[in-house]
């Protein structure tokens, strides 16, 4: 597998054959360049987008499809250093999300441990989750049987030892329910200053609807609002609407965008053409609320947000989570300047937000992630 390299506001692989024109042309030049500088240094690119310097990561997950897409393009970007997966209960118990974990870390070759964790919420008593990804969670797709063991150590230990192992450096990707996270943070007490920040799918900013991540267990997620660590919150209803991998005219064959992605010669084709099936399928039965023009992939813009930050608009806001009676697992954000808001939500604390992704690169992020594959 080649690793994919972000770089600023395009991604390319090393072996891109096909493509937009002005993105590939974009990434030949700088190619070009980085040859021949002889540094191995791409033009205009922050140090850990390069490769000498990825940024050590732990992807605490429920997978899950979406997770899984997740995951794998984790598992190829050259800016990513996975040190861990944790798995948590969410999209379906944890046994069967620990499974899946072991299952996707070795289908697309990682090296690095894969922990269980939280088995239910907190304080909450566990929600029924929604309508899940099929059979096994994975819309289907049986992936080989796992050879791997699960390490040892619960989420919560794992994510401790290496947060001290990676002195400050390491970030959090959060894929599903915040309870592995909180757990370690009430178990360590100097964790929140060992972590160097927190990428989280979770919350609505426009829906109304209660979000999946937040309302299985708000008290662990007001934990982490409350912990200080830096915080960017990929909320659910945005992620929806720009990781669509349909064309976003509703009059268009949606199917042949997503199509064209999946490529066949790709080693990760089952699974992507599995979800592809899938979830074609679903939308023709009952167009979600959610993505009425296709079928986003929310969880993937969590992992985009951390590897390729200059193709995602983001704004600063207070976000508060509700944990009593009938706000119990809503979110909300409000504007830096609405003092009397963030008074009245004193366990709220600022973050950054996601608010869109240059739609172009993405979809050309998302061809090279499958082409890495080989
Ligand atoms: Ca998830």
């Amino acid at each position: 597998m080649k690793k994919l390299i972000t770089n600023g506001p395009t991604a390319v692989s090393p072996s891109k054959k096909r493509g937009r024109r002005p993105v590939f042309l974009l990434a030949t030049t700088i190619l070009v360049c980085g040859v021949l500088s002889g540094l191995g240094q791409l033009l205009d690119q922050p140090d850990y987008l390069s490769g000498p310097s990825p940024i050590p990561v732990i992807i605490d997950c429920d997978p899950g499809a979406d997770d899984g897409y997740a995951l794998v393009l984790a598992g190829c970007a050259a800016g990513l250093d996975i040190r861990a997966v944790t798995a948590v209960y969410g999209s379906l118990p944890l046994g069967a999300c620990a499974q899946n974990a072991c299952a996707l870390a070795d289908y697309i070759g990682l090296r690095c441990p894969v922990a269980a964790g939280a088995a239910v919420p907190l304080k909450r008593s566990l929600q029924p989750s929604a309508a899940g990804s099929g059979a096994g969670g994975l819309c289907g797709v049986a992936l080989p049987v796992p050879t791997r063991q699960l390490d040892a150590r619960p989420a919560w230990q794992l994510i401790y030892d290496e947060a001290v192992a990676q002195n400050g450096k390491l970030q959090l990707i959060c894929l599903g329910p915040l309870t592995n996270i909180a757990t370690a943070l009430q178990l360590y007490p100097d964790l929140a200053g060992k972590i160097d920040k927190i990428t989280l799918l979770c919350g609505n900013v426009s829906l109304s609807a209660r979000e999946p991540n937040a309302s299985a267990d708000p008290h662990a997620l007001q934990l982490v609002l409350q912990s200080g660590i830096e915080l960017q919150i990929v909320p659910r209803d945005t992620a929806y609407d720009c990781t669509y991998l349909s064309n976003p005219s509703p009059t268009a064959n949606t199917d042949t965008y997503w199509g064209e992605i999946v490529s066949p010669s790709s080693r990760v084709h089952a699974l992507l053409a599995g979800v592809q099936r899938y979830t074609d399928e679903q939308w023709r039965v009952e167009a979600s609320a959610l993505d009425p023009n296709g079928r986003g992939l929310p969880d993937l813009a969590a992992v985009i947000a951390v590897i390729a930050p200059s193709i995602c608009q983001k704004r600063t806001a207070y976000m508060s989570v509700g944990t009593q009676s009938e706000q119990c697992g809503t979110t909300a954000f409000y504007p830096l300047t609405d003092q009397p808001a963030i008074a009245a939500h004193p366990a709220g604390c600022r973050v950054t937000v996601l608010t869109g992704l240059d739609s172009e690169i993405y979809i050309q992020l998302l061809r090279d992630m499958v082409e890495s594959y080989r």
